[in-house]
Parts: C-alpha cells; sequence; structure tokens
C-alpha cells in the first residue's frame, strides 16, 4: 500500500540506514488503518541494504496514538481484528530484518508509545513526554502495549499511569526506562541516525541475535535460557564475520573499548 503519510528513504554509506518518517504532522502523527499497514508493509520491503531503520514523525509531536477518528462504531469482533493487525505491524518492527531506532519528541502518547515500545533503542529530546489517555478515552490499549510497556517501567507504573492519566516528562522517562538515551530539543534525529549508523555496522548475526534472541531468552526459564544463549553464542561465533573480527581485535586493528 503506498501513502504520503509514511515516508521512507535510505541514508548513510551504501544505504544502510533505512529512515521512516511518520508525516501526518496537521494530526500530530496520529496512526490510521493506512499508517499503520504502510508501516508493516515498509519493514516487509526494506532494501536489502538496510541493516538498521530509524523512525521519526514530523512535526512538534512523535506521534498522538491512534487515529480516534476511525474509533467509531467497530463491533467487538472488528476491534479484536482492528488490535490483532496492529500487533502485526509492530511485530514486524521487533522482530523484523534490522534494529529499530525511535527518534521521540513532543507526544509519545497511547499507539505512539506501542509503536515506540516495539523499537529495540528509544533516543527522547528534552521535548517528549509519555502518557497512556485510554484510560480517560473509555478504551484499553491495543497495539501489544500490555506487553510491551511493562516490560520497559513495570505493571505498576503502568497501571497508574491508565488508571490517573500521569504524564510522564523526557528527565523522568529516562530515568524509568521509556527511552535509553535523552538528548537536547531538535537533536533527536540526529542522534537515532548517529546510533543507527554505529548499529549497522555490527556483524548481521550479532544483531539478529540481539533483536531475535535476547528477548526471548530473557522470558523463559533459566534453564532452557541458558542452553538457548549457548546456541546462538556457538552460531555468531562460528560466522566468519565473527573470526574476522577477533582476527581484527588480536592483531590491534579494530578499536579498543573506552572508558566514557
Ligand atoms: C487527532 C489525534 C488522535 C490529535 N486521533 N486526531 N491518544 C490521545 O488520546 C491523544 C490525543 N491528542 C492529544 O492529546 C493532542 O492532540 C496532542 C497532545 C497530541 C497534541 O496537542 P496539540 O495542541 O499540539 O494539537 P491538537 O490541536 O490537539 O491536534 C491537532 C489536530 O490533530 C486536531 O485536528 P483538527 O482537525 O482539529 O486540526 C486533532 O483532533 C488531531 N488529533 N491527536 C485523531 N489521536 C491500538 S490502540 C491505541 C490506543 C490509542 O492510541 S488511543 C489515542 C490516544
Amino acid at each position: 500500500m503506498s501513502t504520503t503519510d509514511l515516508i521512507v528513504q535510505y541514508h548513510g554509506d551504501q544505504n544502510q540506514v533505512a529512515v521512516l518518517r511518520l508525516n501526518r504532522g496537521a494530526k500530530r502523527n496520529a496512526l490510521n488503518d493506512g499508517l499503520i499497514i504502510a508501516i508493516r508493509d515498509a519493514f516487509d520491503n526494506l532494501a536489502p541494504t538496510a541493516r538498521a531503520a530509524v523512525i521519526d514523525g514530523t512535526g512538534e509531536h512523535f506521534c498522538a496514538g491512534l487515529d480516534l477518528s476511525e474509533l467509531k462504531e467497530r463491533d467487538a469482533g472488528q476491534g479484536l481484528h482492528h488490535s490483532r493487525m496492529w500487533h502485526d505491524a509492530l511485530e514486524r518492527v521487533q522482530y523484523g530484518p534490522v534494529p529499530v531506532i525511535a527518534a521521540l519528541h513532543g507526544a509519545v502518547v497511547g499507539g505512539g508509545l506501542e509503536l515506540a515500545s516495539s523499537c529495540h533503542i528509544r533516543v527522547a529530546d528534552d521535548t517528549t513526554f509519555y502518557a497512556l489517555p485510554e484510560g480517560s478515552r473509555g478504551i484499553f490499549v491495543g497495539g501489544g502495549g500490555a506487553v510491551r510497556i511493562p516490560r520497559l517501567i513495570g505493571v505498576a507504573r503502568m497501571t497508574d499511569m491508565m488508571l490517573t492519566g500521569r504524564v510522564y516528562n523526557a528527565v523522568d522517562g529516562e530515568r524509568l526506562g521509556f527511552a535509553q538515551y535523552l538528548v537536547p530539543a531538535g537533536t533527536a534525529f540526529d542522534k537515532a541516525l548517529e546510533i543507527a549508523v554505529r548499529v549497522a555496522s555490527n556483524a548481521p548475526l550479532t544483531n539478529y541475535a540481539l533483536m531475535h534472541a535476547l528477548p526471548r531468552i530473557a522470558e523463559q526459564p533459566a534453564d532452557q535460557g541458558f542452553l538457548t544463549e549457548a546456541m546462538m553464542a556457538a552460531i555468531a561465533q562460528s560466522a566468519p564475520e565473527a573470526k574476522e573480527r577477533v582476527r581484527a581485535f588480536l592483531e590491534g586493528r579494530a578499536d579498543k573499548v573506552k572508558k566514557s
């Protein structure tokens, strides 16, 4: 499906970073069905050169969540399938081909927070704020938020946000775990792009392990997790690229870890 509401461009050497920009600024990048389907399709059709992606939003706000004008008169069955459509699309973000970095600013609310939560790294600027207004609108999260958001901030904080309409600012948001990076106003995209370029330079199997194995290992009982980890480690280290990277370090050709 093609829509001007989602712009996809490529950056970096050999187009290694895909940039997806929500482009409904007049509606605060509210996510209508077309935009959700466009996100799904974009991850299904990334150029083979892409090794990382950035999601950004046009205008002062990252995303105002579900487009409420589409809520109208859905019955229970339609609501179920609508939510499953969001799950399907955001699964492509979380378990798609490349790590995804969200560049957050302004409102990151409702379904916008669900979208951000499906990304692997979140960079927030000083203007960012987080809320789950579903509670006030008489609805519930439906885009995977009940699964992903507690893993970032815990069940108790999410419950409080939805029961009371509590809004977290950018500083508290980073402290609590919504975002891993906090940067000055207007610089989230540049920082996200810089991180994406760095991520794109990793061995693809390491990035695959971090996206697809780590979150599953973290959900497994320890006994199974240790075994899955050992198998993933064996696969990653057997790749020719891993051998070359280790050799480069041992021969003094690779960067050392530097104190930050
Ligand atoms: C929208 C939406 C939207 C803005 N659906 N149209 N999300 C919410 O409940 C958030 C609702 N939005 C807001 O609280 C505010 O719009 C913002 C804090 C994000 C931004 O405020 P502001 O003053 O910059 O903009 P505005 O004047 O409120 O909005 C500009 C336009 O965008 C206006 O339309 P206009 O035709 O009058 O110009 C708004 O109606 C429109 N707009 N947000 C539709 N969300 C899978 S389940 C997920 C569940 C949810 O996400 S529930 C939604 C939660």
